[in-house]
């Protein structure tokens, strides 16, 4: 189908951006900043701008938004405020049926969210709403409720109002669920938010999905093919939902938010762009290792092989740059993730590392693709006797901005306990962050070391033959899982692990590789075939990368779903875009 876009007299401008600080955007285009000044819309100096709705609807400003806090939907606000709308919260029923637009933006599980609907007697009130074709969007979890019920830990009842059943992802072709990552849809019908896709990708994450069938057919405006063809977003009159989420799908996603927030404008067609999206993207993921330096001030850093120090004298933490700062260039060079990881929070307490929160909090007001946090989460007690649970540490990030964490060394020693005892106690963090939040939020993060051997019967765990033999020709190594940023080597494989903690509940592993880190010579292509072979969840690489062909061997050889780069893009040496260009020039889809 044809795009569209705003005539002059109410247009809305696609919004060129650059930091002025680590907390601020601006405009980076006149024509940005005149269409500010025509329509008199207002600079937010703490929040870097915003976009007043225009005079029109300048009444029509504030946006209502259905949290029935079940989780983090940070994200969503934070998008609404970015694209100039204030915020009115659901407290009651009435405060449904008197909204002029509703954001309904599902999460956590099918069941609990019914449930809270039910109790709080909003249920009803909010089949009447979009009964009476009133401007509605549903967001994930707000799409699929509107179904008649789900499978997720059921058949469990929905609103019922679009026919048909939300069922799991079927795994047992290979398919690697959940389904992670910035995808293509198929239009099916006129959907006027979705109006400037085109042929671009968004960003989804979940499990669960609706299917097509002849019963909800009228409903449905894109589907998008992932092992098969689901429901990506239906439409009826004023009354709209997606499956994947708009609010962390980069200038696109905005875009589709804009065009439901601001209804009343007409539209015009405009020619179609040259992108085209297909499929599942491959991912390009920007890292950055933080910690606070010699002088107490949070900074980038970047090991080599896990060393983090200057070779100097004084022997100083290497620091590349400002963390907000850094992860909001990523994300305007087109990043499809931005992950941070505390590197000393295995011996910090994450909770009292007040600076590592706001980071995440001043970057999730600008940066709109996925947030991934790591270091130091486990449970805690502090020097005044305090104990502190990981989900409780898990959830601090979360309501910072955080849209996933990465577990490293407390994902070691809970799957050190389950092959011992056979037995998932329900208590590690890997396993009470993801039941809370669902497996797609819990990432395990490995860091393995090579060991070498001569013959590879002579281990227990999972040895392989190399295509690079170790210092005295050996040509099997098994991959030995360490803790606390590489200090400790501990009794079990990359290999052993991955299966261990995907059975816990992991959605996704970050996979390093400490011999390979920092030395800008490839991915450690054996040691990524290897896990992404063995596990059915995505597999992200990471650990060497030097030069844009280091991303395609890695995609053409593994079957890893995102890479993840640090040293090249902190040094400048070669874009994020050089990378996908090469990509996007060697087949390999990626998101333009
Ligand atoms: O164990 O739960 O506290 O988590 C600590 C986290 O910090 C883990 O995810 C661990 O990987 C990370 N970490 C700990 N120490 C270091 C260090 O470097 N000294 N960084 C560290 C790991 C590895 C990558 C890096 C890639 C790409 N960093 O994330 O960014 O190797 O680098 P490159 O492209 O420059 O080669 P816990």
């Amino acid at each position: 189908m044809e795009a569209a876009t705003f005539t002059s007299a109410t247009q809305i401008p696609t919004i060129g951006l650059y930091y002025s600080s680590p907390t601020s955007l601006c405009f980076s285009d006149s024509h940005s900043l005149q269409f500010l000044r025509r329509s008199s819309h207002k600079l937010k100096p703490s929040k870097g701008f915003s976009i007043r709705a225009s005079s029109s609807v300048e009444d029509d400003s504030v946006v209502t938004l259905l949290d029935y806090g079940a989780g983090n939907v940070r994200s969503v606000r934070n998008a609404i405020r970015f694209l100039g709308f204030d915020i009115k919260d659901v407290q009651t029923p009435e405060d449904i049926m008197n909204a002029k637009r509703l954001i309904f933006p599902g999460v956590g599980a099918f069941a609990a969210a019914m449930d809270v609907l039910n109790k709080k007697g909003m249920a009803e009130v909010l089949c009447a709403y979009i009964k009476q074709d009133r401007p509605f969007l549903g967001i994930c979890l707000g799409l699929q409720l509107l179904f008649e019920s789900s499978e997720e830990n059921g058949p469990v009842k929905g609103l019922g109002l679009i026919p048909g059943v939300v069922g799991r992802f079927d795994s047992s072709n290979g398919l690697r669920v959940p389904h992670i990552g910035w995808n293509a849809l198929q239009i099916r019908k006129d959907s006027q938010i979705l109006d400037d896709i085109e042929s671009r990708h968004v960003y989804f994450v979940h499990s669960y999905r609706a299917m097509p069938s002849d019963d909800n057919k009228e409903w449905i405006s894109s589907t998008c093919n992932y092992g098969e063809n689901f429901i990506a977003s239906v439409r009826r009159g004023n009354v709209q939902a997606v499956q994947f989420h708009p609010e962390k799908s980069g200038d696109v996603g905005l875009s589709i938010l804009r065009r439901f927030l601001y209804q009343k404008c007409e539209t015009t067609k405009k020619p179609p762009v040259q992108r085209k999206a297909s499929k599942l993207a491959k991912r390009v993921i920007a890292c950055l290792d933080v910690r606070t330096n010699d002088n107490g001030d949070l900074v980038v850093t970047k090991g080599d092989q896990y060393d983090v120090r200057e070779n100097t004298e004084e022997n100083e933490v290497r620091n590349l740059g400002k963390p907000v700062e850094l992860a909001g260039q990523y994300y305007l060079d087109g990043a499809d993730e931005v992950s941070f990881l505390n590197i000393t929070g295995f011996r910090d307490f994450p909770l009292g590392d007040l600076p590592m929160l706001q980071v995440l909090r001043y970057t999730s007001e600008n940066v709109f693709v996925p947030l991934t946090v790591g270091g130091g989460i486990r449970d805690f007690t502090d020097g005044t006797g305090r104990y502190y649970s990981s989900l409780e540490v898990a959830s601090e990030y979360f309501r910072s901005g955080a849209d996933k964490v990465s577990i490293g060394s407390d994902a070691v020693y809970a799957a050190e306990e389950y092959l011992k005892t056979g037995v998932k106690t329900g208590k590690s963090s890997l396993e009470q962050i993801s039941r809370v939040y669902g497996n797609q939020a819990v990432v395990v993060s490995i860091d393995p070391r090579r060991v070498y051997l001569k013959d590879p019967n002579n281990v227990k765990f999972k040895a392989i033959r190399v295509r690079n033999p170790g210092p005295n020709g050996e040509e099997y190594v098994w991959y030995q899982c360490t803790v606390n940023g590489g200090r400790e080597g501990r009794p079990i494989g990359a290999y052993e692990l991955a299966k261990a903690v995907e059975e816990l509940g992991a959605g996704e592993i970050l996979l390093n590789c400490i011999d390979s880190d920092g030395q800008g010579k490839g991915f450690d292509i054996d040691l990524i075939k290897l896990i992404s072979d063995a596990v059915s969840i995505p597999v992200i690489a990471s650990s060497g990368a030097g030069a844009v062909e280091h991303f395609s061997d890695v995609f053409l050889e593994t079957n890893a779903s995102a890479a993840l780069a640090a040293g090249i893009f902190h040094r400048n040496e070669v874009p994020v875009q050089s990378v996908k260009e090469h990509l996007s020039k060697e087949g390999i889809e990626v998101r333009m």
